[in-house]
């Protein structure tokens, strides 16, 4: 059907976007299989660490120290009194918690904790995964797979990573490219013959390490996070492992390499995981490494907000190039709103404009509530902006529209189907 007043018209496109099931494409979620590794309830949410981060700040006279030694929950009355109850929640990640607690139907007058616990300590995971994927209408969650990680090695082992459709997995191997010195170790532990110095039968046990982990995994895309020096060409064991294993191997099993590009990691090391930065990073590397590898596939993000409309530039120029999300600091509404903007501007709908990063379950209903509401501002605008130049639009071509942007462009891209269309 054919809308032909603007009113009915931006009223369709909110309305689809709030209940078009979503893609999330990355996250660091496990399936209720991986037991406590998934991270669920209203002590995991305050103890996030964005929360930390802004916590700290209020707090001058607290040493690192004292904070690391409390329990869980006294971290989280910690950051509930000082963020919520001294101060007015209204950063992103404060009012993330704000959206979890009145989607979840808590009575937010009374500001009462001990209730919102209470809740927590009846339900069980499997019915609370179920709860929040259906209340944030996610259809599909990517986790972020560690193979360097034992705690996720029993769930393998044992073959029941891939249990539950709703969770896929993506291959992650930082520790294989960031820290090749105190990574070949771990790799000779695990079996492989690799030596410090790259030589010998080095390069082919990685490829032998990675492959076996592809068919363990079955990742949709294998990934890496890479710091805001990232350079490409470059003679490193960075550079060789590119070069001579993840190219080969990822084109060889038909998967993206995800590059997320833009981190200084542990400028604050007393902060531990909230002691990450940003800094800008060289579009060249990009441009340098997708124009090199057609035949490859590449997911990639930026961290800076200075590097956006470069890379925007540098995926209209390769079409195996997929540029996603708004990540980490940049995910916050008025940088979500301008990069959204500018890339359906340059990109159309050949784009991912978001993922949510969720470290804990329950942040799937802020992360993607907080978004949905940009991505139709910004849909909104730009269809109100053809009707006015006498284009009109069917429901059915905004539903095609809108379900690419939440992940039909993902699984085209990355040529499969998605497990949640059965
Ligand atoms: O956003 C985050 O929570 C970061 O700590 C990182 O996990 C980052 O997203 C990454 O994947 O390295
Ligand atoms: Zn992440």
């Amino acid at each position: 059907m054919s809308l032909q007043s603007k009113q009915a018209l931006l009223e369709f496109v909110e309305r689809t976007v709030r209940e078009t099931p979503v893609t999330d494409i990355h996250t660091h979620l496990f399936a209720e299989s991986f037991g406590e590794l998934l991270l669920w309830g209203v002590d995991e949410l305050l103890t996030y660490h964005y929360l930390i981060a802004e916590m700290f700040r209020y707090k001058p006279d607290l040493t690192y120290d004292t904070f690391w030694s409390m329990t869980k929950r006294e971290q989280a009355d910690l950051i509930w009194q000082t963020l919520f109850i001294e101060h007015s929640p209204y950063s992103e990640a404060c009012r993330g918690v704000v959206t979890v607690l009145n989607r979840l139907g808590f009575d937010l007058s009374e500001r009462d904790l001990g209730k919102y616990r209470e809740y927590f300590s009846r339900v069980s995971a499997g019915d609370y995964i179920d709860r929040v994927l259906d209340t944030a209408k996610i259809k599909t969650v990517v986790m972020t797979n560690d193979p360097f990680d034992a705690s996720e090695l029993p769930t393998w082992e044992a073959g029941h990573g891939l249990d539950d459709p709703r969770f896929q997995a993506a291959l992650r191997i930082d520790p294989l490219l960031n820290a090749w010195d105190a990574t070949w170790p771990r790799l000779k532990e695990q079996g492989f013959d690799v030596s410090a110095d790259m030589s010998g039968r080095t390069m082919d046990e990685i490829r032998r390490f990675l492959q076996s982990w592809i068919s363990r995994m079955n990742p949709l895309y294998l990934a890496v996070s890479l710091p805001n020096d990232f350079a490409y060409p470059e003679n490193s064991a960075r550079g060789r492992i590119i070069d001579e294993c993840i190219i080969p191997v990822t084109r060889e099993a038909d998967i993206p390499f995800a590059m997320m590009i833009g981190v200084k990691r542990q400028v604050n090391p007393s902060l531990r995981s909230a002691g990450d930065s940003v800094g800008k990073s060289d579009i060249g590397a990009v441009e340098t490494i997708v124009s090199r590898y057609q035949d490859n596939k590449f997911l990639v993000t930026m961290l800076s907000r200075e590097n956006q409309h470069e890379l925007a530039v540098t995926a209209r120029k390769n079409r195996n190039l997929l540029v996603f999300g708004c990540w980490w600091f940049l995910n916050n509404p008025s940088l979500i709103e301008e990069i959204t903007r500018m890339r359906l501007e340059l990109l159309g709908g050949s784009v991912i404009p978001q993922h949510s990063d969720c470290r804990i379950l329950d942040q799937l209903i802020y992360k993607w509530d907080h978004s949905r509401s940009i991505i139709a501002k910004v849909l909104c605008d730009k269809y109100g902006d053809l009707f006015d130049s006498g284009w009109r639009l069917e429901e059915e071509e905004i539903r095609r529209d809108v379900a690419d942007l939440l992940g039909g462009a993902f699984w085209t891209f990355i040529g499969r189907q998605d497990p949640a269309q059965g």
